[in-house]
C-alpha cells in the first residue's frame, strides 16, 4: 500500500514536473528519450531539435549590452550589504538616452539593466518597498531609472531587459515565504509598466539574508509570470531559455553545443545548486564539456539551452574610478568577440555608468574602436566573388571555393542555419598548394557562427569539409577575411 502510495505521488509529481515543464520550453526544443532509444535514435533526435522563436531572435542579436548601475556605483563596492542609505543615490547627470546611443552605435542590439542588485536598492520606485530611487535626492525622489532606460530602448530600436536579483540583503523579507511574494510582485511592476521586455536576468548568486535566513525561490512562478505577461521575452541563467556559460571571462568553450541534456534543466536541481552555494547556475554549466555525443548519450532528454557569456568591459562589474585606465582594448574585445560570438554564444558585455550617471569617454571610445575594428575586418568576404560548389558523399559533405585569384586570409567565419538546429561536429579548411591540400585551420562546432583565425595563408582554390555531423549539416555562411596583424 505504502509502496502504491509513492508510486501514485511520484507518478503526480512526474506528471506536474512534465506539464510545467512542457509549458516553459516549446516541443521543437525538447525531445524524450526512450530507453530502448539506439545511438542512431539520439543523434537524429538531437539534430532535430529547434531552437523557439524568442531563443532564435536572441542568438540573432550576437551582441548584448549590460548596464550595471546602482547604489555601488556611489560606494565603491561590487556587492552592497543592504544597509546603504538611499540618499547617497544621486547622479548628476544621468542620461539613458546617452547609455542606449552608444550601445547602438557600438552595433549592440539590447541592454540589460541592474533594476535592483543583491543590495536590493531599486532603480525604478517599487510600491512594495522604501528602498529604492522615491527615496533617494536623485530628481527628489521622482525618477525612474528603469523607466528612463526602456525607453531610449524604444526610442532607438533596440531590445531590453532587466535584471533583477533574486537575493536580496535589504528585505526583511528575505528567508521567508512573504519574500516568494515580495518578489513576485517586484517583476509584476517590472514586467507591466516599461512596455515589452525582450530579457530578464536572474543571477544565481544567492547568499544569505538577515541572521542566516536562506530563501527557497518559487521559480516555476517566476517563469509562469513571464510567459504569461511578456511571453517573447527570454529568460537567462536561472531560467529555461539562456544558459550561462560557465565563466565570466568572455570565452566560451571552443566545443559548445546548444543542444544539452535536459535533465539539467530540472528546476528541484537548479534550486538544489543555488540553495548550496552562494555561486551561480548548476555546477555542471561550468563543465567543460556538456553537449558531446557522450552526454547527450547518457541523458533521459535533450533541449536546446544555448550560451551567453558575459564579461565586464572593466575589471569590475560597477563603476569604479581606478579602473578608467583598465577598460580592456580593441584586441582584448575582438578576442573576446571572436571566443564568444564566434563561438556559438551570445555576447553579454557590461559597461557601467560612473556617478554622474554617464559611461565615461574611455568605455565610449573603447566600444566605438571595438566596433571601428569589427566593420574594418569584415568590410571584404573573399567568398563573395567565389565560385562554391557543394558535394556530399555519405559521410562529408565538401564545399570547393574557387577565388578569382590567389588572396591572403586568416580569419573563417561559418554558420549553419539555425532554425533547422546545430549538427555540425567537425570541418576543416583546407587550400591547394603546389598541387596539393594543406590544412589551413579546423574545428568541431559551429551552431549560430564559428570564427577561427589562424596564420595568414594566400590561395585560390579552397575546400571546407564537414567530416562529422549529427544527420546533413545545413551551413548558412562562409566568409574568409583578412585581418591586418596587431601592431
Ligand atoms: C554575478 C553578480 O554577483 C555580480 O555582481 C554581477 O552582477 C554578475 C553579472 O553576476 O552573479
Amino acid at each position: 500500500m505504502l509502496n502504491f502510495k509513492r508510486t501514485m505521488l511520484c507518478s503526480l509529481f512526474l506528471l506536474q514536473f512534465t506539464l510545467a515543464f512542457a509549458q516553459l520550453v516549446e516541443k521543437r526544443s525538447y525531445a524524450k528519450i526512450a530507453a530502448g532509444d539506439s545511438e542512431a535514435d539520439i543523434i537524429r533526435k538531437a539534430a532535430n531539435i529547434r531552437p523557439s522563436a524568442r531563443q532564435l531572435r536572441w542568438q540573432k542579436l550576437e551582441l548584448t549590452a549590460f548596464l550595471h548601475f546602482g547604489i555601488n556605483t556611489f560606494t565603491g563596492r561590487e556587492w552592497g550589504d543592504g544597509t546603504e542609505s538611499p540618499a547617497i543615490f544621486n547622479p548628476t547627470e544621468l542620461d539613458a538616452r546617452q547609455w542606449v546611443r552608444t550601445c547602438k552605435e557600438a552595433g549592440f542590439k539590447q541592454v540589460i539593466l541592474t533594476a535592483k542588485h543583491h543590495d536590493g536598492f531599486c532603480l525604478w520606485p517599487s510600491k512594495y518597498t522604501q528602498h529604492s530611487v522615491k527615496s533617494s535626492p536623485w530628481r527628489n525622489g521622482a525618477g525612474d531609472v528603469v523607466k528612463e532606460v526602456a525607453d531610449a530602448c524604444h526610442e532607438y530600436g533596440i531590445g531590453f531587459g532587466i535584471y533583477l536579483s533574486p537575493w536580496d540583503r535589504n528585505s526583511s523579507y528575505f528567508g521567508t515565504p512573504a519574500y516568494n511574494d515580495y518578489f513576485i510582485h517586484q517583476l509584476t511592476e517590472l514586467l507591466t509598466q516599461y512596455g515589452k521586455v525582450d530579457e530578464l536576468w536572474f543571477d544565481g548568486a544567492n547568499g544569505e539574508g538577515p541572521g542566516g535566513k536562506k530563501q527557497v525561490y518559487e521559480f516555476n512562478r517566476w517563469y509562469a509570470l513571464i510567459r504569461k505577461l511578456q511571453p517573447s521575452a527570454v529568460i537567462a541563467v536561472m531560467g529555461p531559455d539562456v544558459r550561462w556559460v560557465g565563466t565570466e571571462s568572455g570565452y566560451g568553450r571552443e566545443t559548445e553545443w546548444s543542444v544539452v541534456p535536459g535533465d539539467a534543466l530540472i528546476q528541484d536541481q537548479i534550486a538544489a545548486a543555488s540553495q548550496k552555494t552562494t555561486g551561480f547556475a548548476p555546477m555542471n554549466m561550468m563543465e567543460d564539456d556538456l553537449g558531446s555525443l557522450e552526454k547527450i548519450t547518457r541523458s533521459k532528454s535533450l533541449v536546446w539551452y544555448p550560451a551567453e557569456i558575459d564579461v565586464s568591459i572593466r575589471p569590475g562589474w560597477f563603476y569604479h574610478q581606478e579602473e578608467d585606465s583598465k577598460v580592456k582594448s580593441t584586441a582584448t574585445l575582438m578576442d573576446i568577440y571572436y571566443s564568444s560570438v564566434g563561438r556559438n554564444g551570445v555576447l553579454l558585455l557590461n559597461m557601467p555608468p560612473d556617478k554622474r550617471g554617464l559611461l565615461t569617454d574611455y568605455d565610449v571610445k573603447a566600444l566605438m574602436d571595438f566596433k571601428d575594428q569589427r566593420d574594418k575586418v569584415f568590410s571584404n568576404n573573399l567568398v563573395k566573388a567565389a565560385k562554391v560548389v557543394t558535394k556530399r558523399n555519405k559521410d562529408t559533405t565538401t564545399m570547393l571555393l574557387t577565388l578569382p585569384e590567389k588572396a591572403a586570409f586568416n580569419l573563417l567565419v561559418v554558420q549553419e542555419k539555425l532554425e533547422k538546429g546545430q549538427r555540425v561536429a567537425q570541418f576543416e579548411l583546407e587550400y591547394m598548394e603546389n598541387g596539393s591540400w594543406k590544412s589551413a585551420t579546423k574545428g568541431t562546432t559551429i551552431g549560430s557562427k564559428r570564427i577561427l583565425n589562424f596564420t595568414a595563408v594566400t590561395a585560390k582554390e579552397l575546400r571546407l569539409t564537414v567530416s562529422k555531423s549529427r544527420l546533413k549539416p545545413v551551413i548558412s555562411e562562409i566568409g574568409l577575411y583578412f585581418q591586418q596583424p596587431n601592431p
